[in-house]
């Protein structure tokens, strides 16, 4: 799949006319992008199958753009793209991923400071060079270094729902091997965590080497760091590292166990096996005479040092090991009173998954499919209901839907839902909460939707009271169900807003609206902590995928993991209701 790989060279062509001063090209291009970028089907397949004209038929693609597809399908390259490129210093546009820095910054700091990467960004803040430039002021200065944090950071771990497919390909890989007898991701990747350092995967197998070179041999393996008998290190195309290790059969539980982690978990459980006079390693549990007594499944682990079975997501020492000690079996959690859990010390029976997504875009905004092209595959995935929550008249940039074509979307809602079967649309809008927590549209006009998601799509740095105050008024609003991606972090652009949590959640349950985990993998916001902090106090999760193309409702596996790791039950998710039930909770 070529695609992304086109995207990308498209990204990168807009960045660069827009550092060149170019008009509305830039523009252009990243629609163009933005419309491969979310494209399921092979963009080769597309030119394969109608040439040029068929390309022009995806959205934002015209006969430039397309003619530019075709000559990199037929020779790897865009010569306007190798030629914009050498216009400038390589290095420049990735200026532009900094926080905080647009074209028009960028290349005045070049041009006057000949800052042409971002190593030399770093420098010249540091020593206040920036500020003591006409245009620039000490604020923007000091933007700039915030700015780079946050840049550093994104950089040194990757999101989930980007590593998740990378190790899913190597594992269907590495298992046509005829030596591999099981295989599976471990670490962090496993446990679901939003971001991972690196793609951990366990192999069992008696001819290691064998495995090995096989890893080493991969297409996407850029350079091999380490090459051993039982294990291997490679940095992948990707930009991610990948550690594959071998262990014999009789070892893989253990091993699995082990390179699950978390490290803390892990710790704790050593401590129980010398407490039982065992010993516990990645190779197995064995006795004071050194004879093993279990390791070949994970199952046979816990139980061997008196523990229930722990779910991966759970593993981060957060009391789960004492759960697991309880003779009771896993229980959903009382909806009634959500005090009864955690403090009965019985492990959560975890939710597994959903009947709907309820928070996607169409074309009605800056969605790439149509709302029944959505619809018909939310049903294909085994939903019963999908919520299509264009942007609000307000949010520009992402084509905000006026009240006029609101309405005219309601009408096509109804006619949808009449049409198709086995699949119900949720007609509603992701509407932006203004400064001062009211909402973007007004009560007649919400009151007509099925379902209103609200969000924060600007002035994210309020200050703490500030903020807290603008989300609580907005969820008081009567017609509100959701509120979205509370905290508007987004890796490597954007931290957390300063919010009262305490105060979010009390509102949370107070006016019957669930707090959302955005699993668009650069968001996944509600984190893991925080969801498991809302729902001990009773307050109902949404999990919404925030797609903007059928492709995008994939995502949502990665928000029922960051939901586990969060120990919901099927009672704290609303989208774990049925049609009937849903219909009812949006009534409130
Ligand atoms: P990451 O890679 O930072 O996203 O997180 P993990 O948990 O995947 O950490 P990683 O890759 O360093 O190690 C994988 C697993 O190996 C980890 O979850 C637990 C285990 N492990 C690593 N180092 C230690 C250690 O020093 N002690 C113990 N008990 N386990 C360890
Ligand atoms: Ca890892």
């Amino acid at each position: 799949m070529k695609n992304p790989e086109i995207a990308a060279i498209f990204f990168e062509m807009a960045d660069i006319l827009e550092m060149k001063n170019v008009d509305w090209k830039p523009m252009a291009y990243r629609k163009a992008a933005r419309a491969i970028e979310s494209l399921s089907e092979d963009v080769e397949d597309i030119y394969n199958k109608g040439g040029l004209k068929e390309l022009e038929e995806i959205p934002g693609v015209g006969e430039k753009i397309a003619e530019k597809i075709e000559e990199f399908l037929k020779t790897g390259k865009v010569k306007g793209y190798e030629k914009l490129k050498k216009s400038l210093p390589s290095g420049l546009s990735a200026l532009l991923e900094v926080p905080g820095l647009g074209p028009k910054k960028a290349m005045a700091l070049y041009k006057k400071l000949k800052i042409k990467n971002v190593k030399d960004l770093e420098k010249a803040a540091l020593k206040h060079e920036i500020s003591k430039l006409p245009l620039f002021k000490e604020k923007t200065e000091e933007n700039i270094l915030k700015g780079l944090e946050i840049f550093k950071k994104g950089k040194e771990r990757m999101p989930l729902g980007f590593a998740l497919p990378i190790a899913e390909n190597i594992v269907e890989s590495l298992k046509k091997i005829k030596e591999v007898e099981k295989i599976s991701i471990a670490g962090s990747l496993r446990r679901m965590k939003d971001t991972v350092k690196d793609i951990d995967i366990l192999v069992a197998a008696e001819n290691s080497l064998k495995v090995i070179n096989a890893f080493v041999a991969l297409p996407n393996v850029k350079s091999v760091i380490a090459k051993g008998d039982t294990k291997s290190s490679v940095l992948l195309k990707e930009g991610v590292q990948c550690d594959l290790r071998v262990v014999p059969l009789k070892s893989f539980g253990s091993a699995m166990q082990y390179f699950t982690g978390s490290k803390d978990h892990n710790i704790e459980l050593r401590k129980i096996a010398i407490g039982k006079k065992l010993k516990l390693s990645e190779y197995g549990i064995f006795d004071l005479k050194e004879r093993q007594v279990a390791g070949k499944t994970e199952e046979e682990v816990y139980k061997k040092l008196g523990l229930r079975y722990i779910e991966p997501e759970l593993r981060e020492n957060t009391g789960e090991i004492d759960a697991a000690k309880s003779s009771k079996p896993a229980e959903f959690r009382d909806a009634g009173n959500p005090k009864d859990f955690p403090e009965k010390g019985k492990l959560p029976l975890l939710v597994s998954n959903v009947n709907g997504d309820l928070h996607c875009h169409s074309t009605y905004s800056d969605g790439a499919n149509t709302i029944e092209e959505m619809a018909l595959a939310a049903k294909k995935i085994g939903y019963s209901y999908i919520a299509i929550t264009d942007h609000s008249k307000s949010e520009k940039i992402a084509n905000g839907v006026s009240e006029e074509r609101l309405l005219k979307k309601i009408e096509e809602v109804k006619r949808l839902n009449k049409k198709l079967k086995g699949i119900r649309v949720l007609c509603g809008s992701e509407v932006n909460i203004l400064d001062d927590g009211s909402l973007d549209y007004s009560d007649d006009i919400l009151k007509k939707l099925d379902i209103v998601i609200i969000a924060v799509h600007s002035r994210f740095n309020m200050p703490k009271e500030k903020i807290t105050a603008r989300l609580v008024k907005s969820m008081q609003n009567p017609y509100v169900n959701i509120l979205a991606h509370p905290t508007t972090r987004h890796f490597g652009k954007r931290e957390e807003m300063n919010i009262d949590f305490d105060a979010l959640f009390k509102a949370a349950k107070e006016n019957n609206v669930a707090l959302e985990i955005d699993c668009y993998p650069e968001r996944m916001d509600l984190r893991d902590t925080l969801v498991r902090k809302a729902v001990e106090k009773g307050v109902k999760i949404s999990i919404g995928t925030d797609s903007h193309s059928v492709s995008d409702l994939q995502f949502m596996r990665l928000g029922v993991g960051i939901a586990r790791r969060g120990w919901c039950c099927k009672k704290d998710i609303v989208n774990s209701y049925s049609l009937k039930e849903m219909v009812k909770w949006l009534k409130k």
